[in-house]
């Protein structure tokens, strides 16, 4: 993957630098009563899961501009994921895509053995046709009229988590794409008992140790309505099925300036909660970088969990998904992980016994400057000193490309074109 030369030598050019911002930043935590030591331990042990798809440049209704060195299939895009995990240390698990990366189990166990990374959660796709495929998509899935286009989604399902079971995973993500385009063109009742039924079946297909995550998306492909629109659907789902389903929020599956940090508490609340799709947007759907249009939404987000840390049973999945159309791919989940990794941090640094003294208090103004403390605290320091000590780079966009990786996997994986990106 990554020569551990180049990572060194990139180490040695920030390694002084970095000791000397931990220290600064060690001493104005210990006077704010935060033990910088423990926070970092906590970061270290932070992980968010890769998107197979991620790695592959994205695109959008109008084109797609792959980049050099695409990766050709599974076993090229786990390579990538393992130099990101390698560089950083905060991508372990990798999700797979179905039927994007069906291969057999034991090859895919064994090259994520080889490039040091684990399996998360299982994406089904009913939202394409695929060349074998009896039964079309084309007016939806799991919702279908038809009944044998129902049956075909749903076991579709099922063998995604038939090969999950074999590869450790212990989840199922559903995204439909079911919906309408036009008013009147569905019945928006009989549609959803039709995607209820169906999503028992799978439900009843589940492990007992797995959990079925079902992902809300306020439009796109249908345009007038979707089936799974939005969170309050998502719960209803989730409630109907069992304790084995709970809610996917995918950040930008809402409205504009739809308050997600509450729906957020909302569903863990209620121990819904199943997991997340990590990115950012600015007007719609946009899988924009993680954390590179309102940090401080994301930043409010971690806040919730970190508020919900101590709960029973609260683990929600955490997963990138996002579609990378101007940047490297690696250099773009790598920034994305660690800008995932600081809204973690900066809400640990949340005095919390404060932030209640105001609460109650009704000190509004002491409430919300307390907060905002956490996210005004440069925390880089910490996930640099974390990175260092786990073996990887202190700046890895800095050590990826001194390594040349990209040039390297340039000149032994053919030039693509228009292959699908597909982003849920
Ligand atoms: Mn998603």
């Amino acid at each position: 993957m990554i020569n551990k030369d180049a990572v060194e030598q990139s180490n040695d050019a920030a390694r002084a630098q970095l000791a000397a911002d931990y220290d600064a930043l060690g001493g104005h935590l210990e006077r704010r009563g935060i033990d910088i030591d423990a926070v970092k331990a906590k970061v270290a042990t932070y992980g968010v899961a890769v998107p197979s798809w991620g790695v592959g440049t994205g695109g959008t209704r109008f084109a797609r501009f792959p980049g050099p060195g695409e990766p050709r299939d599974i076993f090229d895009k786990l390579d990538d994921c393992g130099v990101i995990q390698q560089l950083t240390n905060a991508t372990p698990s990798v999700s797979l895509h179905i039927p994007w990366d069906a291969q057999p189990a034991a090859d895919l166990i064994a090259k994520a053995e080889e490039v040091g990374l684990r399996f998360d959660a299982m994406n089904s796709n009913t939202f394409q046709d695929q060349p074998d495929q009896a039964h079309s998509y084309k007016f939806g899935s799991l919702s279908h009229v038809d009944a044998a286009t129902r049956q075909q989604a749903v076991d579709h399902n099922i063998a995604c988590i038939e090969l999950g079971e074999q590869i450790g995973s212990k989840a199922l993500t559903i995204w439909v794409g079911d919906g309408s385009n036009f008013p009147g063109q569905t019945n928006f009742t009989r549609q959803f008992e039709r995607y209820l039924d169906a999503a028992r079946e799978v439900y009843g297909a589940l492990p007992a140790d797995w959990t079925l995550l079902t992902e809300h998306k306020m439009y796109e492909p249908a345009f007038y309505s979707t089936v799974v629109q939005d969170w309050g659907t998502n719960l209803l789902i989730a409630q109907q099925l069992g304790d084995k389903a709970k809610c996917l929020v995918d950040l930008g599956h809402h409205a504009p300036n739809v308050n997600i940090e509450m729906i957020v508490a909302r569903l863990t609340q209620f121990g819904k909660l199943g997991g997340f799709h990590f990115n950012d947007s600015k007007y719609g759907d946009d899988d924009l970088d993680t954390g590179s249009i309102d940090p401080y939404r994301l930043f409010l987000v971690f806040n919730e969990l970190v508020e919900s840390a101590e709960r029973p049973d609260f683990d929600p999945m955490h997963m990138l998904d996002q579609s990378h159309n101007v940047t490297d791919p690696i250099e773009s989940l790598m920034t994305s992980a660690m800008e995932v990794q600081r809204a973690y941090a900066q809400a640990l640094l949340v005095d919390r016994t404060a932030l209640k003294g105001f609460q109650e208090d009704n000190d509004a103004l002491m409430a919300t400057t307390t907060l905002k403390q956490g996210f005004r605290t440069d925390v880089e320091p910490i996930l640099a000193m974390a990175r260092l000590e786990a073996g990887c780079a202190i700046d890895p966009i800095a050590a990826y490309r001194a390594a040349g990786y990209r040039a390297k996997v340039a000149a032994e994986r053919p030039a693509l074109s228009g292959a699908g990106g597909g982003i849920v």
